[in-house]
């Protein structure tokens, strides 16, 4: 009877043993081969908002070229979040708890805010997030862009368009107004983008006075053209939208009324030939699929916050395009492409304050 408990208990223990070392091996092994596998989060739609579209069109290549030079099959997932913010948080939290992807991708600057709680919560969780800054939190590298510079070229084009002679611009009024359309309020548009935009523009010509207008989100486009139209019957005869799908409004407006656009992030003279004056655009294609392969490779640090800018050739003016020297005259294109050279060359100097 004792001999027959005695080896009862110890198949028992045996069995604990087993079934407990195989817990420890396969959470080992889990962890050693932790699937590399990587999530665009986009926090809003893709479609009309050009930085989105670069991030996820240069994360996919990165991966497509990493499978093939390596013959893996990393998997890519690009989930669009939707344009209500308030959602983000949860949406985010529950990709992160999913442990579905080592790496999730994402751009703007209001996700810092979001994932720091996230990486207390899921420390092994890694992110990179660009168009943002977010410095020592070892789960998180960023890059940010310089948008003080983008901002004052902008800003130059638009002073030098809004006080051209009409034989140069045939639109231009005497009035000196120009404006920024924007989706929203967020801390780089008010404390960087819009000062920087005034700053290109009284640089250009002093007299230049500025309007502000805010369209409430990023897609209603008939809305942000509502705003353009009476932005024009104020005077304003050049503006700049940001606002993602609602920048369309702000084309067809200049394209019924005749007045310009300075074009933000992607290259955008297609858009309205001959109107759309400048376009200085951000290379977050480039920079998506940079970072993505060194990620890849086991070569991207975080911890890190960088910020890139025209000196490093992750914003540029966009000059080489038919379609822009055919419709616009050249020496305003010289004129600024001259900014853009002492911005280059260090002879102006416009840090970024990061945000
Ligand atoms: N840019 C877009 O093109 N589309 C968007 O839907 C969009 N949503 C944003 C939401 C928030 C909360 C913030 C802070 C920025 C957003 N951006 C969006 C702006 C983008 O990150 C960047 O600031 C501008 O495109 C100017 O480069």
């Amino acid at each position: 009877m004792k001999t027959f408990i005695t080896r009862k208990l110890i198949s028992f223990s045996l069995l604990l043993v087993l079934v407990l070392s195989s817990f420890a091996v396969s959470g080992c092994s889990k962890k050693a081969a932790k699937e590399v596998s990587i999530a665009v989060f986009v926090p809003g739609v893709i479609a009309g908002s050009p930085t989105y579209e670069m991030l996820a069109a240069g994360s996919v290549e990165a991966v497509e070229e990493y499978n093939k030079r390596t013959n893996q099959n990393v998997k890519i997932d690009v989930i669009e979040a939707g344009t209500n913010q308030a959602e983000w948080s949860s949406k985010l939290t529950a990709v992160t708890a999913g442990h579905k992807y080592s790496l999730i991708v994402s751009s703007n600057s209001s996700l810092p805010a979001i994932i720091e709680p996230l990486t207390e919560q899921f420390p092994e969780q890694k992110y990179l997030v660009l168009d943002a800054y977010l410095e020592n939190n070892r789960n998180v590298a960023t890059v940010n862009y310089n948008q003080r510079e983008q901002g004052y070229l902008t800003g130059y084009a638009a002073g030098l368009a809004t006080t051209a002679d009409p034989s140069v611009f045939p639109y231009a009024n005497s009035a000196k107004k120009i404006a920024l359309v924007a989706a929203q309020e967020y801390p780089v548009m008010n404390e960087i983008i819009l000062p920087a935009f005034e700053e290109g523009a009284k640089a250009a010509d002093s007299g230049v006075s500025v309007e502000f207008r805010i369209v409430g989100n990023w897609y209603d486009a008939s809305k942000s053209a509502d705003i353009a139209r009476s932005l024009y019957e104020e005077g304003v005869d050049v503006i700049l939208p940001i606002s993602g799908g609602a920048n369309q409004g702000v084309i067809s407006a200049a394209q019924s009324l005749n007045f310009y656009v300075t074009w933000f992030d992607n290259n955008g003279y297609d858009k309205a030939p001959g109107l759309v004056i400048s376009s200085m655009a951000l290379e977050q294609k480039k920079l998506a699929k940079e970072m993505v392969s060194a990620y890849l490779e086991d070569k991207l640090e975080f911890g890190n916050a960088k910020t890139v800018g025209i000196k490093d050739g992750y914003i540029t003016f966009v000059k080489d395009d038919p379609v822009y020297r055919q419709n616009i005259p050249a020496a305003f294109i010289d004129q600024l492409s001259a900014v853009e050279a002492d911005i280059k060359a260090g002879k102006l100097k416009l840090p970024a304050a990061n945000k």
